[in-house]
C-alpha cells in the first residue's frame, strides 16, 4: 500500500484575503471575515486552507511584497486575529496554510532599508546588489540584460548607496540573497514565528527562484525588439537551489508536522521537478508546475494570442500522473489560482447555456486525479472571469497593465488595443481575484461598503452562495458531493492509478481515463466531455455492467456500445 499522510489527502481551499469577506466595512476582505465564514468552509468538505499573504506589506503586489513577516497587513486584522482563525480551522479539522514569499521582501522591509543605506551595511549582502555598467557612450546601464517578469529591467537602480539591486518581479520586491547566511537564519526564524503559533505549511512563492547563476550572465537575446530578455535560464532551479531548500527542511520543517508546497515557475521537466518532490531527496512534499496554467499563453508572453487546447491538458495529465508514482513525490492538483484567469472560462465555458456543466465537469476532472487538491474560492460555486462588458480600467492589477502599458506606447492609439483586452479578459490576474459572491444582496454581500476594492462580476445575482446553498442541482452542490466520494473512495482517486484511454474510443473532445485503486480491486471511469456538441464515447466492451457513480447533470446509461454525452458532460462509472 502507498504511504497515508494527511497531506496527501489535504483537499485545500484557497483564500484570497482581500477578497473574501468584508467584516469591517471598509471594502476590503479581512481576516475576522474568514473566521466569520469558517462554517461555510467546512460545509465544503475542504480540510486546509491556503492564506495568500496577510502579513504587513505596502501591497504594491497584493501582499507579496512583505515588509514584515511578524505583523499583520493592518486592514486585515492582527497576530491575534489570525491565531484565532488558526484555532478556529483546527477546530474543526482543518489545517493552515500561510504563503511564505522569502525570495524577495517588501522594499519598505527593514531589512532592504538597512541594506541600501550603504555600502557598507551589515545587510549589504542579503539583497543582491551590483555595480552599473557603461555603454560607449557613458550612459549607466544595469549590470545584466536581464528582464523583469513584471517588465523591464530586473535591476532597480539606488541612487544613495550608488549601485544596482536585482529585482526579478516589481521594483518594490528586492531579491534576497540566499547565499547569504545571516538573512537565510532570519528567515527561518520567521518562518518558525508562524510554525510556533500554529501553521500547519507553508506554499512557499516563487521557489525555485532562490538560487540565481552565480554570475549572473547576459541572457541570450530572444526578442531583438527589446532591451531586456527573459532570463529564467539563469535565475530559476540554479545550482544552490537544492541545498537551501534542504537546510530549510533540517533546520524549519523537521521539527513540525507541516506541509510544504513549492511554487515552481519555468521548471517544467519532469527530471528538473522530481529533484524537489522525489520522497527519498526529503525536500518539499509536492509542488506546482505552472504548465497547467499555462496552456493558453502566447509563445512568447502570456498575453500573447493563445487558445486553450484538450490535447496540451490531457499531455500534462498523463505526464504528473504518471511522473510522480515514477519518483515517489506527489501531485499538487489545481487549475485555478490568483495568477490567472479561472478555468472554467478559459478552458471550458461560462456560456449561460453550458456554465453549470461546465463547472462540474472540471470538479470532476480535478476530483478524481491523483494527488493533493488545490481549489480557489470561488471556483466551488462556478464563478467565472470579468464580463466582457468592462473596459480596461477595471483590471487594475500591475502584471496586466504594466503590459497594457508598454503595448500601448508602441501603437500609441487605444482603439488598437482589442486583442490585447482579449487575452487579458482571459488571463489577467484580476479574474481569479474578483470578490466573492455570497448572495443577491448589493456586491454580492462581500462588503456593505459602497465601494469594493475591486469591483464585483455583474453576475452575482445569479451565481452565489446562498442562492446554491439549497440547490441540489448547484455547482455548489455538486463540490461537495464530489468530494465526500474522493474521501470515501481514497483508494482509488487520491491514491490510485491513472491510464488515459485511447482517443479511438474517445474521440479528440472527450477526455477519458481510468483511476484505479492500489490494490486493484476497483475501477473507475471518468468521461469528460470539453466541448459545446454532444460526442460518443465508444465503449467496445471494455466497461460492460459498469455503472455510474457520479453525474454532473443527470447522467447517461453505458451500454456495450458506449454513452452519448451532452455538452461539457462530466460523468463517473464504476466497476463496483
Ligand atoms: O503569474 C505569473 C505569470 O502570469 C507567474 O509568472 C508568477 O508571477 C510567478 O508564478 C510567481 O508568482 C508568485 O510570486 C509573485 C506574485 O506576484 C504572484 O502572485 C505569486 O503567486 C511575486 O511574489
Amino acid at each position: 500500500p502507498p504511504s497515508q499522510e494527511w497531506w496527501k489527502e489535504a483537499i485545500v481551499y484557497q483564500i484570497y484575503p482581500a477578497s473574501f469577506l468584508d467584516s469591517n466595512h471598509d471594502g476590503l476582505g479581512d481576516i475576522p471575515g474568514i473566521i466569520s465564514k469558517l462554517d461555510y468552509i467546512q460545509s465544503l468538505g475542504v480540510n486546509a486552507i491556503w492564506l495568500s499573504p496577510i502579513f504587513k506589506s505596502p501591497q504594491n503586489d497584493m501582499g507579496y511584497d512583505i515588509s514584515d513577516y511578524r505583523t499583520i497587513h493592518e486592514p486585515y486584522g492582527s497576530v491575534k486575529d489570525t491565531e484565532a482563525l488558526i484555532q478556529g480551522c483546527h477546530d474543526r479539522k482543518i489545517k493552515v496554510l500561510l504563503d511564505l514569499v522569502v525570495n524577495h521582501t517588501s522594499h519598505e522591509h527593514e531589512w532592504f532599508q538597512e541594506s541600501r543605506s550603504s555600502k557598507a551595511s551589515p545587510k549589504r549582502g542579503w539583497y543582491i546588489w551590483r555595480d552599473a555598467k557603461f555603454d560607449s557612450e557613458g550612459t549607466r546601464q544595469p549590470p545584466n540584460n536581464w528582464a523583469s517578469i513584471f517588465g523591464g529591467s530586473a535591476w532597480t537602480w539606488d541612487e544613495g548607496s550608488g549601485q544596482y539591486y536585482l529585482s526579478l518581479f516589481l521594483p518594490e520586491q528586492p531579491d534576497l540573497n540566499w547565499e547569504n547566511k545571516d538573512m537565510r537564519e532570519a528567515t527561518y526564524a520567521d518562518m518558525e514565528f508562524w510554525l510556533d503559533r500554529g501553521a500547519d505549511g507553508f506554499r512557499i512563492d516563487s521557489m525555485n527562484l532562490m538560487s540565481k547563476h552565480p554570475e549572473l550572465p547576459d541572457a541570450p537575446v530572444i526578442d531583438p525588439d527589446s532591451e531586456f530578455q527573459p532570463a529564467a535560464l539563469y535565475y530559476a532551479s540554479g545550482p544552490k537551489m537544492h541545498e537551501y531548500i534542504r537546510e530549510m527542511r533540517l533546520k524549519v520543517f523537521e521539527k513540525y508536522d507541516c506541509m510544504t508546497v513549492g511554487e515552481l515557475g519555468f521548471t517544467k521537466d519532469e527530471n528538473s521537478v522530481a529533484q524537489y518532490v522525489a520522497r527519498d531527496r526529503h525536500e518539499l512534499n509536492m509542488v506546482f508546475t505552472g504548465d497547467i496554467v499555462d496552456l493558453d499563453f502566447g509563445k512568447d508572453h502570456k498575453y500573447g494570442p493563445g487558445n486553450f487546447q484538450l490535447s496540451k491538458l490531457r499531455d500534462i495529465t498523463n505526464l504528473w500522473q504518471h511522473a510522480m508514482p515514477r519518483c515517489d513525490g506527489w501531485n499538487a492538483v489545481y487549475m485555478d489560482n490568483h495568477d490567472s484567469g479561472r478555468s472554467l472560462s478559459r478552458y471550458a465555458s461560462d456560456l449561460p447555456q453550458y456554465r453549470k456543466a461546465a463547472a462540474k465537469m472540471l470538479a470532476t476532472y480535478l476530483a478524481t486525479l491523483s494527488g493533493t487538491l488545490f481549489l480557489l474560492q470561488g471556483q466551488e460555486i462556478g464563478m467565472a472571469n470579468i464580463p466582457e462588458t468592462w473596459g480596461v480600467e477595471e483590471y487594475i492589477d500591475v502584471e496586466a497593465r504594466n503590459y497594457y502599458e508598454t503595448v500601448l506606447k508602441q501603437r500609441g492609439d487605444r482603439t488598437k488595443m482589442g486583442d490585447v483586452l482579449r487575452e487579458m479578459r482571459k488571463k489577467a490576474r484580476d479574474n481569479g481575484r474578483l470578490p466573492m459572491q455570497w448572495d443577491s444582496s448589493k456586491h454580492g454581500g462581500f462588503t456593505s461598503q459602497e465601494r469594493p476594492w475591486m469591483r464585483v462580476n455583474d453576475d452575482y445575482v445569479e451565481w452565489n452562495v446562498k442562492g446554491q446553498e439549497n440547490n441540489q442541482e448547484s455547482v455548489l452542490s455538486y463540490w461537495k458531493q464530489i468530494l465526500q466520494l474522493r474521501k470515501d473512495e481514497k483508494d482509488v482517486f487520491i491514491y490510485g492509478r491513472y491510464d488515459m484511454i485511447d482517443m479511438d474510443l474517445s474521440g479528440e473532445d472527450v477526455f477519458a481515463y481510468t483511476m484505479t485503486s492500489w490494490d486493484r480491486n476497483k475501477s473507475a471511469l471518468v468521461l469528460l466531455n470539453f466541448s459545446a456538441q454532444n460526442k460518443r464515447f465508444y465503449g467496445n466492451g471494455r466497461f460492460d455492467g459498469w455503472t455510474q457513480l457520479l453525474a454532473g447533470q443527470g447522467g447517461s446509461k453505458l451500454t456495450a456500445s458506449g454513452v452519448e454525452l451532452d455538452p461539457y458532460e462530466g460523468v463517473i462509472y464504476c466497476n463496483w
